[in-house]
């Protein structure tokens, strides 16, 4: 049972064996291990072999061509590390069986790092650290964490994605003040494996708390979980931010032309990074399979991923995993989404390969930045000098996703997003926009009007995204966050369960979160 807070891979020197783990939870569970925890987990998938199902892989077409790059070495290029450190708090076989707390303190302060090599910023910080601590949870956890503001202004945090109780949303309603402290209190339902990220959300300054280094993500494990547990697993959290010549992080004077652009196109940075990283390495041996967790926790940049030479098994989304698993030579990535990739190391020993972000237009054409058609490099993969390993079976089939029923919709919400406007309208705490009762299912239709993409995010409740433009969604996801394109429409189904409060729904680029394109659902129990 992995409960661990841990540094996503950030210190340049930090290799699997020896990165520490910067802060553990308390949890009242007894320590053991990590072999008896892994033997805890019990993973059960089918042991089909390539041999006995030569037909599986070859129907998801997942062997790309082999593609052997010279990149040059990039001098600031650590090694990426799994996901999970290999020594983490883990909980005993039996407290698995059980309702367990899992109790952490997070604190966000002012601090000095080094985010880009030979310069030290100033920064907001988790913990001390960017991106914050990762935090690690199974289902049926019950969460307490104790959030400590030590930063000079309001703040908050949001669990982006997890469903949990109004109070312990973290959004704009709850902010906590400067050197105030706030206990969010949840409990991880069943079924909601994934992966999560969770931010800053005071209103009108959540753009700004992200740039100067607030966010940080969740993994959800679940007993059931369908992948071979031997899969090394990756965490990338993708960001990117911009600096001005003395190192300081570049946050536009508000009267600034800079800042009207930021304010049009949502602010990107020049500088892209991983985990907090700015092109790292990430080995991986041949013929092995990884599963990558990548959350875009960018302001609002879209990311049009890509592997030189490989395709990519997309196995999940922001919710968890699909049904099965769908084979794709690039994937899209809007502002909040997550992707659960399974990556096959088709390279031979000693090669490399980049993760590359390739151009993807989201702008309206006033605005539109010179370079955006320009790919740009992320990571590079590092083929071991190790011989092959032999192929592994992935299943079939992933885990069930429940379609909600668009018969029990008794309300179609249409959303028409204009710069900056919500249905017209800006966002304003004093005013409820859908009111709902609990347990509502509805649907949700929303019309993007203007020539830029827009994310759209709902807090409380994932959604089962129904049609964009009237073509029916290929298959069944869990979601939180859609990007909505430009001039199109996108269709979502949501159940309001177990929680009633005020719920925000927003585009996720954060400058237009902060200028006010947000609103309120209210749930009524
Ligand atoms: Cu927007």
């Amino acid at each position: 049972m992995a409960v661990c807070l841990a540094r996503p891979d950030r210190a340049a020197h930090a290799s699997i064996a020896n990165r520490p783990h910067a802060l553990l939870p308390r949890a009242d569970s007894t320590r053991v291990d990590a072999d008896a925890d892994a033997v805890s987990r019990g993973y059960a998938f089918p042991t089909r072999t390539m041999s006995r199902r030569p037909s599986l892989l070859a129907k998801l077409a997942w062997f790309a061509p082999l593609g052997v790059l010279t990149i040059p070495a990039d001098r600031y290029a650590p090694e990426l590390a799994a996901a999970t450190p290999p020594a983490s708090v883990r909980a005993s076989p039996v407290a698995a069986t059980h309702r367990r707390t899992v109790e952490l303190t997070l604190t966000a302060a002012p601090t000095r790092l080094s985010l880009r090599p030979g310069g030290v910023t100033n920064v907001y910080a988790y913990d001390g650290q960017v991106p914050g601590p990762t935090i690690e949870l199974r289902e049926g956890d019950r969460v307490v964490v104790h959030f400590r503001n030590q930063l000079p202004e309001p703040s908050s945090i949001h669990w982006h994605g997890l469903h949990l109780p109004f109070t312990s949303d973290g959004g704009p309603f709850h902010p906590v003040a400067p050197g105030g402290q706030h206990d969010y209190v949840f409990t991880v339902p069943p079924g909601t494996a994934g992966t999560y990220w969770y931010h800053p959300h005071p209103h009108h300054h959540t753009g700004h708390q992200i740039a100067m280094g607030l966010y940080g993500a969740i993994i959800v494990r679940a007993d059931d979980d369908p992948l071979p547990a031997t899969l090394p697993e990756k965490l990338l959290v993708l960001s990117d931010n911009r600096f001005r010549a003395d190192g300081a992080i570049d946050l536009a004077d508000p009267r600034s032309d800079h800042a009207r652009m930021d304010a049009e196109n949502g602010r990107e940075g020049d500088v892209l990074f991983v985990n907090g990283t700015v092109r790292p390495t990430l080995t991986i041996r041949s013929g092995e399979v990884q599963r990558w967790r990548v959350i875009n926790a960018s302001a609002a940049r879209i990311y049009r991923l890509a592997l030189q030479g490989h395709d990519f098994l997309h196995v999940g989304s922001d919710g968890g995993l699909f049904e099965r698993p769908v084979a794709v030579r690039e994937i899209v990535l809007g502002v909040g989404e997550r992707a659960e990739l399974l990556v096959r190391g088709t390279g031979a020993p000693g090669s490399r390969s980049v993760l590359q972000t390739l151009p993807y237009d989201r702008y309206i054409p006033q605005t539109r930045p010179a370079d955006w058609n320009t790919p740009r490099d992320l990571l590079t993969v590092q083929y071991s000098n190790e011989p092959a390993v032999a192929p592994i079976a992935i299943p079939a089939v992933l885990h069930p996703v429940p379609a909600l029923d668009t018969l029990h919709a008794t309300a179609t919400r249409l959303m028409v997003l204009t710069q900056h406007l919500i249905n017209g309208r800006s966002m304003d705490l004093a005013r409820v926009d859908v009111r709902a009762p609990l347990g509502a299912t509805e649907i949700w239709e929303v019309e993007n009007l203007v020539g830029m993409d827009h994310p759209f995010h709902l807090h409380g409740f994932r959604f089962q995204v129904l049609d964009r433009n009237g073509v029916p969604e290929p298959y069944r996801s869990w979601k939180d966050v859609v990007n909505v394109p430009r001039h199109e429409t996108v269709r979502f189904i949501v159940r309001y369960d177990d929680y009633p409060g005020k719920w925000m729904f927003h585009c996720h680029i954060l400058d237009h979160e902060d200028h006010g394109m947000m609103g309120v659902l209210e749930v009524t129990p």
